[in-house]
């Protein structure tokens, strides 16, 4: 880490914006409330987009440009945000990986950024969620994605740490900016940072029903990923075992065929010997 001489500076920075999808049915064909110029097999309105958890800083602390490539049947697959909202919004009929590259404040001193994320058109998840999005005839999938830097300069951590991040929520909710950044936000949320008030860009510690992401979550979150690792890594160990006994297999087999070959062959030989006699 080069540069940093603040009193965190054992903490590599990271940031969390949400990357998700919404998407809506359309009206049908021939519905008067379908919008005109709307491709006759397009059944979805979509949004793609890279957001701040609500209550937080600006992501143009940090957050410079936003590329996001869509399916290449589209017309400039390639969707550059330079500003916010970093979104993209589109119709269409299926679903399909979006690839996402998030560009840093010069300042940073960071390379980009990739990430991917698939667009949901069809409902999912257990009944209670399949329900709500029944219900609000929107599709919602979204990630909390932990943004780290590696080698932040003095620069950046000034600008993740500065109180004037916040003011976009004073004019956004008429709230105070002193409140988002002592104690509780402007709406009652907690602030982010350490446990000891140390001034940070974390998550707030714990979540609750009106804090959508805490390092709580972020924690479970990546317990969560441990996890699957573990899970695929058990997999991969099965999955080699089951090739090593079909290798197994294979050389018997192989073996076999062989041994009948050659005695064809040995055969065809001698049939060809006598016949030449
Ligand atoms: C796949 N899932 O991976 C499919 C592709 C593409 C969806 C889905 C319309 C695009 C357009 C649309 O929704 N495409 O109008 O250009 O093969």
């Amino acid at each position: 880490m080069r540069n940093l001489s603040h009193p965190s500076s054992h903490h590599l920075p990271l940031t969390s914006p949400v990357i998700g999808s919404e998407a809506w049915n359309l009206p049908p064909l021939g519905h008067p409330d379908r919008p005109k110029g709307v491709p006759e097999d397009h059944t979805k309105r979509w949004t793609v987009y890279v957001r701040q958890p609500e209550g937080d800083p600006a992501l143009t602390t940090w957050l410079n440009k936003v590329q996001f490539k869509i399916f290449n049947t589209y017309e400039n697959p390639l969707r550059t945000c330079e500003n916010p909202p970093f979104e993209v919004t589109e119709t269409g009929w299926g679903g399909f990986s979006i690839d996402i590259r998030l560009h840093f404040q010069p300042i940073s001193g960071e390379k980009a950024q990739y990430r991917q994320h698939f667009l949901q058109l069809e409902k999912y998840g257990d009944a209670k969620q399949q329900e709500d999005q029944e219900r609000t005839g929107c599709v919602r999938s979204e990630f909390l994605e932990v943004v780290q830097f590696n080698e932040p300069t003095e620069a950046l951590f000034e600008a993740l740490t500065s109180e004037d991040q916040w003011n976009h929520l004073v004019s956004a909710k008429g709230g105070s900016k002193k409140a988002a950044i002592l104690g509780t936000a402007a709406n009652g949320r907690p602030k982010r940072g350490y446990a000891n008030g140390e001034r940070s860009a974390q998550l707030p510690e714990k979540g609750s029903d009106d804090v959508q992401f805490s390092q709580e979550q972020e924690m479970s979150l990546i317990e969560m990923i441990r996890k699957k690792v573990e899970d695929v890594e058990k997999e991969l160990e099965g999955e080699g075992r089951k090739r090593e006994e079909t290798e197994e297999r294979l050389k018997v087999l192989r073996g076999e065929l062989g041994h009948e070959a050659s005695q064809r062959a040995a055969q065809q030989a001698s049939g060809d010997r006598s016949r030449r006699r």
